[in-house]
Formats: structure tokens, C-alpha cells, sequence
């Protein structure tokens, strides 16, 4: 059914639920909302495409970590069905093709306002309506309000002085150009070594006349090993889709593989040390699946971590580049562990130099480069800042939502993120957060998470519409619960440890020191969820 203006005259559109994002989040929740319960449902959709973050992030390398096989909707065996994967792990622009391939097949993008990005969301508790307000001046109404804009949309370009006189050119990897950038001939400097630049670094520098890279903090990688898909394996895939849905649906990071019920320390160092061998010849993720206590016990997660820097050290024949990128100051997998293909070797190259700002940080952009405190200048044509993301409460807080009384999201969350069960904020009613903080989100394979929180969404406004009910909201006292449990959660492991994380909001500067995401695992997390809905919405009020 068609949204409606709400007179004649009006410019408003109203609608029974707006979804503000056309990524994975948003394109499954269109469709359960507008097919499943028959709701008048639009997305809003800043970009030109749908994507999401695969839509802005289109630098060199970007690849998904995630084996492709369960980065995928699970939710219809048909959709499955009619998708093939090329890759061990889905480059961008297959991603890209995949979610094109999911709007196109549910027939979801004529719903989805492109181009159309929000400003702002005002809660109008009088007509118990979302007035939704766009940069083109548009405005919406809707009963039910939806974010599904990602944990990591919101780039974090870093404030250094002299920025604004750099006479090269400057990108941000998530907001890549779409024609690309040519780096042949240039002097490139990258600034970052996160799960982003690890990706990029490799690429950049198989074209670049030089590539300087500052590293600040050192990071582990461990080899993704990405190789075409065999006929066998796409086979498997086939066959095996329910076992696959099964595993991924009930292990706690959401990936298709378990994790070892075995401590560190129930084998012997020999066998560890074989363990260990045999997970990197292997790849990926799995690595951190290897033993259940890598995050839970910093001396088990040591062994890990020798390991990794022994390889590094092995693969880097500069003893002075290697001990820089080996000298890394946190647990293993307690900051996001990234994946690579060359990482560690580019730095064998002629034309790749590391320079370490963490002891010689930089001061300043000049015209010419990058210049550190030491007085030690880098010329250069071209900065790639991998500097990631004002993550998981960025995305939220740029929409300048106000719920009831005039409360706004940035006062409510003032001291850090604070919602029920990641899902819902006291204040705002009918506001559900697709992936916020609080949610297990980032700590798994993303795919999971957001499909388990789509279909409790889409359930829970089911349930108010049998009962002739139109607003939900969670009480002050269960936020707090919530709130106690993720901190609870997160100290029980080695993750809230690092200093520098930006599940802490770290890399932010002013951004309140909250571990936002839940480390509880999308097992429990989902087992929660379902006693939660069981329970009548227990910890909900609704009216
Ligand atoms: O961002 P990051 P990212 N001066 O924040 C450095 C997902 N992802 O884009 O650690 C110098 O991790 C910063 O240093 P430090 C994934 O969840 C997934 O790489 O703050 N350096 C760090 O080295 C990932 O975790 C995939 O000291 C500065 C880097 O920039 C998340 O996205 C691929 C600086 C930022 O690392 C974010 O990853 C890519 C400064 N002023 C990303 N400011 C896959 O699926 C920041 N840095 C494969």
C-alpha cells in the first residue's frame, strides 16, 4: 500500500513505520515490516544505492571477514538458494552485488527514498507519531521509528593541525570515491592500521610510488587465505544450508564455525604451539576460536599473542620495521582482530616505510605532508586516513532524535549509551535501534545479530498491533538492568582491558569511556530476547 500525505496541501508523508537506513539492517526490516505484517514501511537512505556501509566503503582491498558463505540472510532458503558466492570472504563490490541481488529479488527498492538523508526525529507524544525532517527539507511521520545506519558510518577523521593546508589530496577509507584513486606515480602516506588500513596497506602499495604508513598502535593479523570457492565447497553450501543456519544461529559470535571447549592450558605447550600452526595455515577468524578462554584469561590469551608476534618477526626481515609492528601493547582479539593477505610481507617491499607514531607522534599537516614531533618530515601527494569510526552511538547521535519532553538522544546518552537490551531507549518511545549499543552487534558476524533483532522488532509490533496497542518503551528500571548486565558482561573478559578501543569510544576524543557492545554472546544475548518476548515484553511498558 502507497504512504499517504497527511492532508491535502500537506508535504508530510505518513507512513506506519520509517526505517532510516537501506544496508543489510534495513533492507530485511522493510521487508518483514511491509511483507510480513502488512505495514506501510519506507526507508530513508542517505546514499544513491543500497549498501550500507559496503555502499561508502570501497577502498583498496575491502573485503568482508566473515566467510561469505554466513554473511548472508538466512531467514528464506529460497533467497539462499539463488545466491552463489565466488570467495572465501566477499570483496566489496560483490557484497555490493549480493544486497542489489536481495532488494531486487523482495522487490524492496521501490520503498526506499534515496538520496535522503535525516536530520532530525521529534517524538510528538500528543499524536504519539515520529516527525521524521530530511537535509532536502522533507518530512515524515511515522508511529514506529527504525535506525538501521550501522555501527560504523560515521568516519572519524582525526583533527590534526594544519589539516585544512595539505596541497596533495586526502580520503577517508569509508568514504571512498567511487571512480577510485589513482595511486600510481604518488607518494602516499596512510594513517591508520585497524582492520581497515590492514586491508588497504597491501593494495595501496602494489601501485603507489611509495606508501608511508603510521602505525600508532600495533595490531595482530593473522592470514584470511582467501581463495576462490571450489565446486565442492559451493556444493556443501548448498546441502548443508540448515546445519550451516543452525551453528551460526547458536554460537556466540554468530560465525559458521565453534568455538574449542578447551582451555589454553588443558594441552601441552607442543600441542598448542601445533594448534596454533595449524589455525594460521588455515585463516580467518578461527584463529580466536582455537581455545574458549583467549578472551577470558590474559595469561591463555599470552600464548596466543607470542605466537602471533613470533610470526610477525618471521615474516618482516627488518628487525627494527618488525619489532615496531610486533611491539603491540594489548591482549590478542581484544581489540577487533583483523585479517589480511600481505599484511605483514608489504613491509618487505622497497617502497613501503612504517613509521611509528606512537613514539614519535605526528604534530602537524603541513602543505607538503605529514610532519611528527621529532621534527621528521614526510612528503607527500596523497593521505589515506584509515582512522575508522565514531562508532556505534555516532551513527545514532547525527540523526538528533528528541524523544518525549524535548529529551534528546545526545542529553540521554550523555554520560554513554544506555537502552534496553540495545533495542530501545527510555524517553523514546517506538524508537527501536537495529544493532545500538548494547547489542552484541560488532562482536559478531554482523549478518546474525541483525536478522535476530529485525524478527524481534517485527514480532514485538506484531504483538502491539493484536492487542490494539501503539507505543512501547522500556522502564527506567530495566535500562538499568541492561546497562549493569553489558558492563557486567564485558568485565567478565579481556575486552574492556584496552585503552585504546574504540569499543570504549577511545579513538573519540570527549567521547564518555562506555564498552558498548554486549560480550555476553549472541547465544545468551538471543535467549534473553525470547524470555524478554515470552514474558509479555517484560521490562516494556505499553500503551
Ligand atoms: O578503524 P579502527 P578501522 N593518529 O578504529 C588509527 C570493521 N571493519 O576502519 O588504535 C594516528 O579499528 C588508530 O590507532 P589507535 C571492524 O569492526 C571490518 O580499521 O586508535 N593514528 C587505528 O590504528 C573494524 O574494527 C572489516 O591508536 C590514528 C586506526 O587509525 C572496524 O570496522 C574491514 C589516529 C583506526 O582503526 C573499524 O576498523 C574493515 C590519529 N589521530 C573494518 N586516529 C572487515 O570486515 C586513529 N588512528 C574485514
Amino acid at each position: 500500500m502507497a504512504a499517504t500525505s497527511l492532508s491535502p496541501g500537506s508535504t508530510d508523508r505518513s507512513v506506519d513505520a520509517l526505517i532510516i537506513g537501506a544496508g543489510f539492517s534495513g533492507l530485511y526490516q522493510l521487508h518483514a515490516l511491509r511483507d510480513r505484517l502488512g505495514l506501510r514501511a519506507e526507508v530513508l537512505e542517505a546514499a544513491e544505492g543500497v549498501g550500507g556501509t559496503w555502499y561508502w566503503n570501497r577502498y583498496p582491498g575491502a573485503r568482508c571477514d566473515s566467510e561469505s558463505h554466513s554473511y548472508c540472510f538466512t531467514f528464506s532458503e529460497d533467497l539462499a538458494r539463488g545466491w552463489e558466492w565466488t570467495e572465501r570472504y566477499p570483496q566489496q563490490p560483490e557484497v555490493m552485488r549480493y544486497l542489489n541481488y536481495v532488494a531486487d529479488r523482495l522487490d524492496l527498492k521501490r520503498d526506499i527514498r534515496f538520496g535522503t538523508r535525516v536530520t532530525g526525529a521529534r517524538y510528538d507524544a500528543a499524536a504519539n507519531r515520529w516527525q521524521v525532517t530530511t537535509e532536502r527539507g522533507e518530512r515524515y511521520q511515522a508511529t514506529y521509528l527504525i535506525t538501521a545506519v550501522g555501527c560504523l558510518s560515521t568516519a572519524n577523521v582525526p583533527k590534526i593541525p594544519g589539516f585544512e593546508t595539505f596541497a596533495g589530496r586526502w580520503y577517508h577509507t569509508g568514504q571512498w570515491p567511487h571512480e577510485g584513486v589513482d595511486f600510481r606515480g604518488k607518494r602516499v602516506g596512510q594513517v591508520g592500521t585497524g582492520s581497515t588500513g590492514i586491508q588497504a596497506a597491501p593494495v595501496i602499495a602494489e601501485t603507489a610510488a611509495h606508501l608511508t604508513v603510521f602505525q600508532r598502535t600495533a595490531n595482530y593479523s593473522v592470514p584470511a587465505r582467501n581463495v576462490p570457492l571450489t565446486p565442492e565447497f559451493r556444493r556443501y553450501v548448498r546441502e548443508s544450508f540448515p546445519e550451516i543456519r543452525a551453528t551460526m544461529q547458536t554460537t556466540p559470535n554468530g560465525h559458521p564455525f565453534r568455538i574449542e571447549d578447551r582451555s589454553v592450558f588443558d594441552v601441552t605447550p607442543e600441542e598448542r604451539e601445533r594448534i596454533y600452526e595449524a589455525a594460521w595455515e588455515k585463516g580467518g577468524l578461527q584463529f580466536r576460536a582455537t581455545f574458549r578462554d583467549l578472551l577470558l584469561d590474559k595469561a591463555a590469551n599470552d600464548t596466543a599473542a607470542d605466537f602471533l608476534k613470533a610470526k610477525i618477526r618471521a615474516i618482516v626481515r627488518d628487525p627494527k620495521t618488525a619489532e615496531i609492528l610486533a611491539n603491540i601493547d594489548h591482549p590478542y582479539a581484544a581489540k577487533r582482530p583483523p585479517i589480511d593477505t600481505n599484511y605483514f610481507e608489504t613491509f618487505n617491499r622497497d617502497n613501503v616505510t612504517l613509521v611509528d607514531v606512537r613514539a614519535d607522534p605526528i604534530e602537524a599537516i603541513t602543505p607538503a605532508g605529514i610532519a611528527t614531533r621529532s621534527g621528521a618530515q614526510y612528503p607527500l601527494d596523497i593521505i589515506v586516513f584509515a582512522t575508522g569510526f565514531d562508532a556505534m552511538t555516532g551513527p545514532l547521535l547525527r540523526l538528533n532524535i528528541e524523544g518525549r519532553d524535548g529529551l534528546t538522544l545526545a542529553e540521554a546518552w550523555r554520560a554513554g549509551p544506555r537502552n534496553y537490551l540495545g533495542l530501545q531507549v527510555a524517553g523514546f518511545p517506538n524508537l527501536f535501534t537495529i544493532t545500538g549499543p548494547g547489542s552484541p552487534s560488532v562482536l559478531c558476524n554482523m549478518v546474525v545479530p541483525i536478522e535476530q533483532h529485525v524478527e524481534w522488532i517485527t514480532d514485538c509490533i506484531a504483538h502491539l498491533r493484536a492487542r490494539g496497542l501503539s507505543l512501547i518503551e522500556p522502564t527506567p528500571e530495566a535500562v538499568d538492568g541492561w546497562v549493569r548486565h553489558v558492563n557486567d558482561a564485558a568485565d567478565a573478559t579481556l575486552l574492556p582491558q584496552v585503552p585504546h578501543s574504540w569499543y570504549l569510544g577511545a579513538n573519540i576524543p570527549g567521547k564518555p569511556r562506555v564498552f558498548m557492545p554486549y560480550a555476553g554472546g549472541m547465544t545468551r544475548y538471543r535467549r534473553i530476547c525470547d524470555e524478554v518476548a515470552a514474558e509479555g515484553y517484560r521490562g516494556f511498558g505499553m500503551g
